[in-house]
């Protein structure tokens, strides 16, 4: 799944501020699933490292209003740490608690929702001092896999599990849990990744020591989706969906896109006019093939 950022926040990293406004927060979140987006996240309370807790009554008001106005044509899951916001984000139609507490798995079992577990050793005003691990990837693994069995003891159906990039982590860190991801899709729970915008994205993707601001963090953030979906994460978190719906779609073609050849009815590729349904030349090595491989530029397989 693909799920969309919508952050009802005036401080969140990267999209703080924006959506504010009920309606263009709500205008925004359509536009997300219009970009392909199977669930939009709505949060009210920025995580980033050094925040502080927003009062409940604020998170109530930011988030409960949003999440009624989208569940009427999307799935929505509610981005909180709090048991008061989830039961009353639920109650306006949240079908998903993505905790990034990991503790909140006895709401979704009383109300028959879903639960992300995400890893974060510590409340987010201090985690900076937390970034100690031995071996972070089985430590992280260990985590997740306790909470959400006890989750799944508890009656939650549906559980995904999340590293928590970002969290409590260096960029060292981060980065063993992309490599290793295969670790954590091996224990058979469904894993969740959030890497869009992060700061480790924009250090490892610095020019001339200048970090990019988060905005500017997109071909990493689709490079790093595309490499957990490789990796068999079943959902990414993204504040830009529309090229990570595309890079799904590549991932894991539904309908085959192929299956027409036979018949004629593939999709045309526009940039090769001269290529027929059923022009099978390059995997056989005829001619078309060797006059590809001499004009490289002239062939999608290159591109
Ligand atoms: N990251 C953030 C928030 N929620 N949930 C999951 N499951 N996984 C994540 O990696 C994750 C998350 C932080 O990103 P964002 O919401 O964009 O920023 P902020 O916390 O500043 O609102």
């Amino acid at each position: 799944m693909v799920m969309g950022v919508l952050n009802v926040t005036p401080d969140s990293f990267s999209d703080g501020g924006a959506w504010m406004d009920r309606a263009r927060a709500v205008e925004h979140g359509l536009q997300l699933v219009a970009d392909g987006a199977d669930v939009v996240d709505v949060g009210g309370e920025s995580t980033r490292p050094g925040a502080g807790s927003v009062p409940v009554d604020d998170e109530l008001r930011r988030v409960v209003p949003v999440v009624e106005a989208l569940a009427g044509h999307t799935r929505v899951s509610v981005d909180t740490r709090k048991a008061a916001v989830a039961e009353a984000a639920i109650a306006a139609g949240a079908t998903i608690v993505n905790d990034v507490s990991a503790e909140l798995w006895p709401i979704a079992a009383a109300h028959g929702v879903g639960w992300i577990a995400m890893h974060m050793p510590a409340d987010p005003s201090v985690m900076a001092d937390h970034a100690v691990y031995g071996d972070v990837v089985a430590e992280v693994t260990a985590y997740l896999t306790a909470r959400a069995e006890q989750a799944r003891a508890a009656g939650v159906a549906d559980v995904w599990i999340d590293p928590g990039l970002g969290f409590a982590k260096t960029a060292a860190h981060n980065l063993s849990l992309l490599r290793h991801l295969d670790r954590l899709v091996a224990t058979g729970w469904p894993v969740a990744v959030g890497a869009s915008r992060k700061s480790f994205l924009g250090r490892l993707t610095a020019r001339d020591g200048v970090i990019p601001p988060p905005s500017d963090r997109l071909e990493a953030s689709v490079a790093t989706a595309a490499w957990a979906m490789a990796a068999g994460a079943a959902l990414v978190r993204v504040h830009d969906v529309a090229p990570v719906a595309m890079v799904r779609r590549l991932a894991a073609p539904e309908p085959d896109p192929t299956a027409g050849l036979a018949q004629g009815t593939a999709p045309v590729d526009q940039d090769r006019p001269n290529h027929q349904p059923g022009d099978s030349e390059q995997q056989q090595g005829g001619r078309g093939a060797q006059t590809r491989r001499q004009s490289p530029t002239a062939t999608g397989a290159v591109r």
